[in-house]
């Protein structure tokens, strides 16, 4: 097929300028002289997207000729970062862009920073969700990702004193040039009421909902560009409206606020991203949010993707819906309704149906992080979807005690309904009833899944459960965000590496290579240049890009240990301050973190206030002569994160074994040359199998130590009270050394750790202290160091997300790329 000429823009930098000109004047109503930055960027963005749009329309309609298999990624958060970069790379019209920008007096840079990233999702899982859809574009394979249109996304964190504030997140406030709003194509979502039971006229009793209000979705598309392969697939955000969004009536007596209650209440429902990590809040607006998003997209699915005529008894052919995590989980009874109440099939019918085209991913250990909603909640909100749930529960008991005659308490361990506090509806066990595969995202964590967390159900259905380990897309987070190293592979091995990461193995003969290895330092270097002007200019923080760069950045919970590395910080401070070491002998280094607490997780503020707390002190004391610096730039995201990883040294994966489901961000470092220090967790595991003991830093208890310690009854103050430079440390921090002498705004920290600390950070303490006496060592040597750290990047291909969309495909979706309808 031949491209829409009415769509194909004109790649020279004449034609380039033109559009972009035209943009500027037809599209912001502006000229030159009079042109803001925004302006400038706004019609940048069309323009570029313009370079897209033959192949999106072509995508759209082959897909509706081919009709093949299709998969549907179902998500309440994509966390995408900014689009222009990732738009010009896949169109490939860098050059042209920037010869053009030039001979009109505007640097590319300046329009870059005019982007506000759209922060739709709260860390690890929802950047995964963008990471796969860019996967599933450059591999051809025909999908949808299903998600929320937040009006707020993650909140901008700032530190007031030190301590963390939140403000809202207002990225949809200058403009959003890469979505594409269809109010024409809205579906309306209902909720509340009530049920009844009617005889339908074969005599059979059913049930049916009458609900009590209702909202709009409208759906919002995204392009999802593959990497020069012709194919753009797309992403569909919801967006929610009142059905009447204005009564004129009561506005005319004079009651303002209540003519657009029913407005507000319903645009509510889109409004805000919530600020959680790993711990849900049992909010009725969650809920509302997950029913809203996944009912549009069922409606979406079966309505308008598909034919009028198709055969639904035929859907498993045609979809595969992946459940990220739990939050869309109530799609199983939506579909189930769908087909029994509004289809009329029998419920035997609808749930052969069902079974087949759902597919969960569970993204965590910690048993609080398992969804539950009360039954109480979720019969108000959704009270035909709770009969659904209840009767799928009742069938499947039926059958465990079928197989397990005399195990009540199986049967009950077992059931989706949990009886105690409350009695509520576990979502895990939902999906892992109705789902076809539940698998988890590294092979550790699969395997915890399998013996610990779901293990009843592993037991009794065996074949459902298996791994895909995460992985993290090489376009944005090498090829975009490291273009000198990226230039360095290219030209060592060629350009297919962008698209076949494995092909990195092929630089491993040039870590023996004395020039290549001068080279590669050199870009770390100057990538470290690029971060040391970036926190400067964006954070007023001073460092040098001499020093080593350690580096921490994630969400800041217990779990992950932050509080860790803040330990060992305190006590380098100490063994300098106290003259144990002299100065001179201390490697230049700088603590770099990023992390952002949920809003209601007290603990983590206090740790983000410590952090900041021991900074200060570090960085204004004349006894370390700056060699050792705290940076703690506040509101990490995924764009700086773009210039962190590639300047990072040293990576620090060191949560409590057990606990962290994967991490992604340990997969960003190694790919950009950092070496690890980390425990024996999630993907870490997978990572130093593949680089080699001798290029990772492995420290700490392992999972079933752990275990042991815990079930034996673990004393924190016992390593408190062995331990003489543990004991330092924190007395550091009980004696207000690094709080001006009060002795009580860290006690909490103090007291939690000596007497709870729940993820065992004093017992892995000195453990992580030998650790980082090794890196000291091995820093030492510079050039072995970059030797590392080019095996890391050589060994570390297997860490792609196009890797673990084709497992998806191999062990879960059992469907096929289709070839791009053109280059
Ligand atoms: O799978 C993506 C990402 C993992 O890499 C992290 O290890 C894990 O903590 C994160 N999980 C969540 C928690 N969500 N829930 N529930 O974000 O997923």
């Amino acid at each position: 097929e031949s491209l829409d000429p009415i769509t194909v823009p004109d790649r020279t930098v004449e034609g380039f300028v033109q559009e972009f000109l035209r943009e500027l004047h037809f599209g912001q109503g502006v000229d030159m002289s009079r042109a803001s930055t925004n302006d400038k960027y706004l019609a940048l963005a069309r323009t570029v997207r313009h370079h897209l749009m033959s192949r999106w329309m072509q995508t759209l309609r082959h897909q509706g000729q081919v009709q093949a298999k299709s998969v549907a990624y179902l998500s309440a958060e994509f966390l995408l970062g900014r689009q222009l970069d990732n738009a010009l790379l896949a169109a490939d019209i860098d050059g042209i862009v920037t010869e053009g920008l030039t001979s009109l007096g505007i640097d590319l840079d300046d329009l870059r920073q005019a982007e506000q990233e759209p922060g739709l999702g709260n860390g690890g899982l929802g950047r995964l969700a963008a990471c796969f859809i860019d996967s599933l574009a450059t591999l051809s394979v025909p999908s949808i990702g299903y998600g929320i249109r937040y009006e707020y996304g993650i909140f901008r964190q700032t530190f007031v004193d030190g301590w963390q504030v939140e403000q809202p997140d207002t990225w949809l406030e200058l403009g959003s040039p890469w979505e594409f709003p269809h109010p024409e194509a809205a579906v309306k979502v209902n909720f509340g009421g009530s049920t009844e039971t009617y005889i339908d006229d074969d005599g059979n009793a059913r049930s049916r909902w009458l609900p009590g209000w209702s909202v709009i979705g409208v759906p919002y598309n995204y392009m999802v560009p593959g990497y020069r392969n012709g194919r753009v697939n797309t992403l569909r955000l919801w967006s929610a409206r009142a059905e009447k969004s204005f009564d004129l009536q009561i506005f005319n007596s004079g009651d303002y606020a209540d003519a657009v209650r029913a407005q507000t209440f319903a645009e509510n429902i889109s409004k805000v991203l919530y600020p959680e990590d790993s711990t849900p809040q049992g909010k009725e607006l969650r809920l509302q949010q997950q029913y809203f998003f996944v009912a549009c997209s069922l409606a979406d699915f079966l309505d308008n993707v598909l034919p009028g005529d198709f055969d639904l008894t035929k859907l498993p052919d045609r979809i595969v819906f992946q459940l990220n995590d739990t939050h869309p989980v109530i799609a199983i009874p939506e579909l189930m309704r769908l087909l029994v109440d509004d289809r009329g099939w029998s419920w035997e019918d609808a749930w052969a149906v069902t079974q087949q085209v759902f597919a969960y991913t569970c993204h965590t250990l910690l048993p609080e992080a398992l969804e539950v909603w009360s039954v109480d909640l979720l019969g108000r909100l959704l009270p035909r979807h709770l009969e659904i749930i209840y009767r799928i529960n009742d069938e499947f008991l039926a059958q465990v005690r079928k197989a397990y005659p005399d195990d009540e308490l199986r049967v009950r361990r077992m059931s989706i309904i949990a009886e105690f506090p409350e009695r509520a509806v576990r979502m895990a066990f939902l999906a892992t009833v109705a789902g076809a595969k539940v698998n988890g995202v590294a092979e550790l964590h699969s395997q915890l899944l399998r013996d610990k967390v779901l293990n009843d159900f592993s037991a009794y259905f065996p074949d459902k459960f298996t791994n895909v380990t995460n992985g993290v897309t090489p376009r944005r987070f090498v090829r975009m965000s490291n273009p000198a190293l990226s230039g360095l592979i290219t030209e060592a091995i060629g350009e297919g590496w962008v698209t076949d990461l494995g092909r990195l193995r092929e630089l491993e003969p040039l870590a023996d290579d004395a020039e290549f290895r001068r080279r590669f330092a050199e870009i770390k270097r100057g990538n470290k240049t690029r971060l040391v002007d970036l926190l400067a200019a964006r954070d007023g923080i001073e460092i040098s890009p001499d020093a080593m760069l350690d580096v921490m950045v994630k969400r800041l919970h217990e779990y992950k240990r932050q509080m860790l590395k803040l330990l060992h910080v305190i006590t380098l401070y100490d063994r300098v301050t106290s003259g144990e070491l002299p100065i001179d002998q201390v490697t230049p280094r700088t603590f770099a973190f990023g992390a952002k607490a949920a809003p209601g997780y007290k603990m983590a503020k206090q740790i983000i206030g410590l952090i900041n707390a021991v900074g200060r002190t570090i960085n204004t004391d004349p006894a370390l002569e700056r060699r050792l610096r705290v940076a703690f730039p506040a509101n990490y995201n995924v764009t700086l994160a773009e210039t962190l990883v590639p300047a990072a040294d040293l990576s620090e994966q060191i949560s409590l074994a057990g606990k962290e489901a994967s991490g992604t961000g340990n997969m960003k470092f190694a790919l950009n040359g950092a070496l690890t220090i980390g425990t024996d967790d999630g993907a870490n595991v997978e990572i130093r199998q593949l680089v080699g003991d001798d290029h990772f830093f492995l420290f700490g208890l392992t999972e079933p130590e752990v275990a042991d310690i815990v079930d034996a009854g673990y004393r924190p103050s016992t390593y408190y009270a062995a331990n003489p430079t543990l004991r330092r440390a924190l007395d550091h921090i009980a004696h207000g050394t690094f709080s001006g002498g009060d002795q009580r705004v860290f006690e909490p920290v103090v007291s939690n750790l000596l007497h709870e600390d729940r993820f065992l950070v004093l017992a892995d303490f000195q453990s992580y202290i030998d650790a980082q006496d090794r890196v000291e060592k091995a820093y030492a040597d510079q050039d072995g160091w970059t030797r590392s750290a080019v095996l890391n990047v050589a060994r570390s291909g297997f860490f792609s997300s196009d890797r673990s969309i084709k497992d998806y495909l191999d062990r879960i979706w059992h469907a096929e790329p289709v070839a791009p309808p053109f280059v």
